[in-house]
């Protein structure tokens, strides 16, 4: 129910469905894009996500905390000792423990912080034995997929212009080809890029990474449930910058294995095309 919710929510967020369309579209999976208004993160669903949303919490007391003391001492300052009430100031100017104190509080703030953050960066940095690998390269201004570890399978994953859309996908998000992946799986995530630099972003798993020419860059993901991701580049990469989407589709082992199964079967029947017409592997992928 919580998924079809927060798949309702995405829905309605952008505005491009009725009530019914979300419900068909939705299909108890979920649906992660962003929503008009919104201002937290979205729902967290990968391990890495859930980390950092647990990490963005206890930054966030720490934050409140240090705030509200700063505020409480500055308005002390202001009313207990200003010229009316505290004609004559006193002249001394140092404080031994004061100044010990004031140092030593913020360092172990400090590292409290430090820690946890730099296990995170550790924990999203790579996965140690992933089942699958994908590459991500960017273009100016589209996403191609590579799946080496399934036959080769490759394709360019193009934003869809409003008429396209089908019902319920979001405006601007959605691409003509989604890049289907299995969810439960651990999965490893090159990035690189052809011409400038861009970053592969989907803020519900968690994955944020440039992708930068002649460099390969390396992220994973776990996706917790079925369903579809939004992410966008995130990188300021030029004119159409923001319509390169990226449009992740979680899908069970089984199903995953069946679109493989389809994919290679369609690269096949194209080779053999271009091998009858003469034409050379350049040609064809025009
Ligand atoms: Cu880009």
């Amino acid at each position: 129910m919580r998924m079809l919710k927060s798949g309702l929510a995405a829905m309605l967020a952008v505005g491009t469905v009725t009530l019914l369309g979300g419900l068909a579209q939705a299909n108890d999976d979920v649906v992660m894009a962003p929503t008009a208004w919104g201002t937290g993160f979205q729902t967290a669903h990968s391990p890495v996500m859930e980390r950092v949303n647990e990490f963005h919490n206890v930054l966030l007391y720490i934050i409140i905390v240090i705030s509200a003391f700063v505020l409480a001492l500055m308005a002390w300052i202001i009313i207990r000792y200003n010229k009316k009430r505290n004609p004559t100031p006193q002249k001394w100017s140092h404080n031994t423990l004061l100044e010990m104190v004031w140092t030593a509080v913020p360092v172990i703030i400090l590292l409290a912080i430090a820690i946890p953050s730099i296990r995170l960066l550790y924990y999203e940095d790579r996965v140690a034995n992933p089942e699958m690998t994908i590459k991500a390269i960017g273009h100016q201004w589209y996403w191609s997929y590579e799946y080496p570890d399934h036959g080769g399978i490759t394709f360019d994953a193009i934003m869809k212009e409003e008429g396209e859309l089908a019902e319920g996908e979001p405006r601007l998000l959605a691409t003509d080809n989604a890049v289907v992946l299995p969810a439960g799986v651990d999965i490893r995530i090159l990035t690189t890029a052809d011409d400038v630099i861009h970053a592969f972003a989907l803020p519900a798993l968690g994955v944020k990474i440039d992708a930068v020419p002649m460099r390969i860059n390396e992220t994973w993901v776990h996706i917790n449930s079925p369903g579809i991701y939004y992410g966008q580049c995130s990188e300021l990469c030029g004119t159409n910058h923001g319509f390169m989407p990226i449009m992740v589709k979680a899908v069970s082992k089984e199903e995953f294995a069946a679109w493989v199964a389809e994919k290679k079967a369609a690269m096949k029947d194209s080779a053999d095309v271009t091998k009858v017409a003469g034409l050379s592997g350049a040609d064809a992928a025009r």
